[in-house]
């Protein structure tokens, strides 16, 4: 009686020790599991979102390059839904180009215009960062009245190749950068902008009053049929303005069981060379 005591005491033992390895084993496996999944799912977002680059050239090469304007094709939102079979599971990307010649080369604009764009767009004490940006990129080697550099590497007496770097200016905020980003590149190849994509902000500085009335007129009335500028109007400046371009941004936010991928970048239409490349 005492040994049957024994054996079902030792048997118990052993099924709990047994219980526990296998339920170690077994939450070892699902955390592998989940871990090789995560991992996956990352480089599926990650492809995605390099298709998405892919896709945005093919927009642009079906597109015609006399005009470039906002009733593009490429200039509309474009999602597409992805099925993967093994395992069964959805992804999903949203693009969206826009084009870089809408925006202020900040490397190559007249620096009256920097100085009234960073007015416009409401920088503290705009003259003196305008003028800290201005000397950062000039090959003057000679810090400006207005600024007070306190030895040669507060400038790189050269083109700024990222707009970021603008935060490594003496004096320049990354608040400063908030406010400035959306409406500056470092990417096209002149001081053009394009008048037919052109934000209202930018145009705004550019243009002078008599001027903007009429370029106002064609671009944002509403009773207006017209809504660009062909290249046979007459443009307010000709040496400032045109009506196509060459460079695009191009934004795709890939998503894939919930991991998520942004990628942004720059591509040049005519080469599809890549000039800028972000990934968040
Ligand atoms: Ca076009
Ligand atoms: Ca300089």
């Amino acid at each position: 009686m005492r040994r049957n005591g024994f054996f079902i005491i030792f048997f118990l033992w052993v099924f709990i020790l047994l219980s526990i390895f296998c339920f170690g084993l077994g939450f070892r496996t699902y955390l592998e599991v989940k871990k090789t999944k995560l991992l996956l799912n990352r480089s599926r977002a990650y492809f995605l979102a390099s298709s998405g680059v892919r896709l945005a050239s093919v927009i642009l090469d079906k597109d015609d390059t006399d005009i470039d304007a906002l009733f593009d094709n490429w200039a509309g939102l474009v999602e597409k839904k992805v099925i993967f079979m093994h395992p069964k599971n959805e992804g999903k990307i949203l693009l969206r180009i826009e084009d870089e010649s809408a925006r202020v080369n900040i490397n190559k604009m007249d620096s009256t215009i920097i100085g009234k764009l960073f007015k416009y767009l409401e920088i503290n004490d705009w003259e003196v960062k305008a003028n800290c940006v201005l000397d950062y990129i000039d090959s003057n080697n000679q810090a400006d009245q207005l600024n007070s550099f306190d030895s040669d590497k507060d400038v790189k007496n050269s083109s700024i190749s990222v707009p970021e770097e603008l935060m490594m200016v003496k004096n320049f905020s990354s608040e400063d950068y908030k406010k400035i980003k959306d409406y500056i590149t470092v990417f096209t190849p002149d001081n053009k902008i394009n008048i037919n994509t052109a934000k209202k902000e930018v145009l705004e500085v550019l243009l002078d009053s008599d001027k903007k009335e009429d370029v106002f007129g064609v671009r944002f009335n509403e009773n207006s049929q017209k809504k660009f500028y062909t290249g046979d109007m007459i443009l307010p400046d000709s040496q400032m303005f045109k009506v196509s371009s060459n460079v695009f941004r191009v934004t795709i936010d890939a998503e894939v069981d919930e991991i998520k991928k942004k990628v942004t970048c720059i591509i040049k239409r005519d080469s599809n060379e890549i000039l800028y490349w972000n990934e968040e």
